[in-house]
């Protein structure tokens, strides 16, 4: 066993459909245990397996169990991290090896996703959004290893851009400082999550998944060591109003300074706030953009592939 081997464990369905170069796409976990309550955040991810499956890609759900990295949950772990939730470890680039080493329950973030997969040799990946440069963040240096990762690491992250709690104009001139394709899926404006529009224009734009998965080929033949961002905007009916979230975010904003919230605890306690704050709409687009991406994210995976996977694997 190499010492990689140790530490990495690939499902069986994800080591055949890899061997096959069979298309799959890999799926965080800190959205399962810090970004929704449960259960609706275990339902949510089998609903978002189910559709990379209908469109013929093999899912690939991410997280830290026993002291390895697990690429390919089964549908009982992911239960079981839905249901530990918050006491799970927020896992992070930094996280792994203490992670890891003492054998705890990692919820890998967007960063330490993209690293599980490009070990595995996943290139796609497909989330509700990234992390970025938070609001503030030219005082405070808040700014989402995420964005760091996307410049090392060589996977595509499809996703409904960034999350107007943070600072969406920053964070795209941090990802073009860092090299980072920012590609609009059918749009010439980056989303802000759970609206279409954020009113900052993007320069690269993809009609379709072919294109992604000519432009990451062409990446991979060049040897960039980066990734790239796929931003896709939420379907126009789940939209939400934006006054109606810039308001939750403002209020969710205010809160996290009165209470003095710092560190990787931000971002989640923002995303429980807007939820709460907006009874729940908020959750309902969440749900809906999520599981647009993953279709999107299949949909590149098996172009990139050339094959689709005609029948469920497991
Ligand atoms: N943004 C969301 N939902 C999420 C996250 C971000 O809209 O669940 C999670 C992702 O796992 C992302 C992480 O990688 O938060 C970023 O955290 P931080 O800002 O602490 O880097
Ligand atoms: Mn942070």
């Amino acid at each position: 066993m190499s010492q990689l081997d140790q530490y990495l464990n690939l499902s069986d369905d994800v080591k055949k459909a890899l061997k096959k170069g069979m298309p799959i796409v890999a799926l965080e976990s800190t959205i399962i245990s810090h970004g929704m309550p449960y259960p609706d955040n275990v339902e949510t991810a089998y609903a978002v397996e189910n559709q990379i499956v209908e469109r013929g890609a093999l899912p690939a759900t991410i997280a830290i169990m026993d002291g390895k990295i697990r690429v390919g949950l089964t549908p009982a772990e992911i239960e079981r991290l839905g249901k530990e939730g918050l006491s799970a470890t927020k896992t992070s680039r930094r996280d792994m090896p203490f992670v890891l080493a003492n054998k705890t329950t990692g919820a890998t973030t967007v960063a330490a996703t993209m690293i599980a997969a490009h070990l595995a040799g996943i290139h796609f990946f497909a989330t509700g959004g990234i992390g970025g440069v938070h609001r503030g963040g030219e005082d405070t240096m808040d700014v989402s290893a995420d964005l760091v990762e996307l410049q090392k690491t060589s996977v595509a992250v499809i996703c409904s851009g960034v999350k107007s709690i943070l600072d969406i104009g920053r964070t795209l001139e941090y990802l073009e400082t860092g090299g980072v394709p920012v590609i609009g899926f059918g749009t010439d404006e980056m989303p802000a999550f759970y609206t279409r529009q954020s009113g900052f224009q993007l320069v690269l734009r993809a009609e379709n998944a072919q294109d992604v998965a000519d432009a990451f080929r062409v990446s991979q033949a060049l040897g960039f060591p980066g990734g790239m961002v796929i931003a896709n905007p939420i379907p126009e009916q789940s939209a939400m109003d934006a006054t109606v979230i810039e308001h939750a975010i403002t209020e969710a904003l205010k809160e996290a300074e009165r209470e003095g919230i710092v560190g990787k605890e931000v971002t989640p306690f923002l995303l429980e706030r807007i939820a709460r704050g907006t009874g729940g709409i908020s959750l309902k687009s969440n749900i809906a953009l999520i599981l647009n991406n993953a279709r999107v994210a299949a949909d590149i995976a098996v172009a990139y592939a050339g094959t689709k996977i005609e029948r469920k694997l497991f």
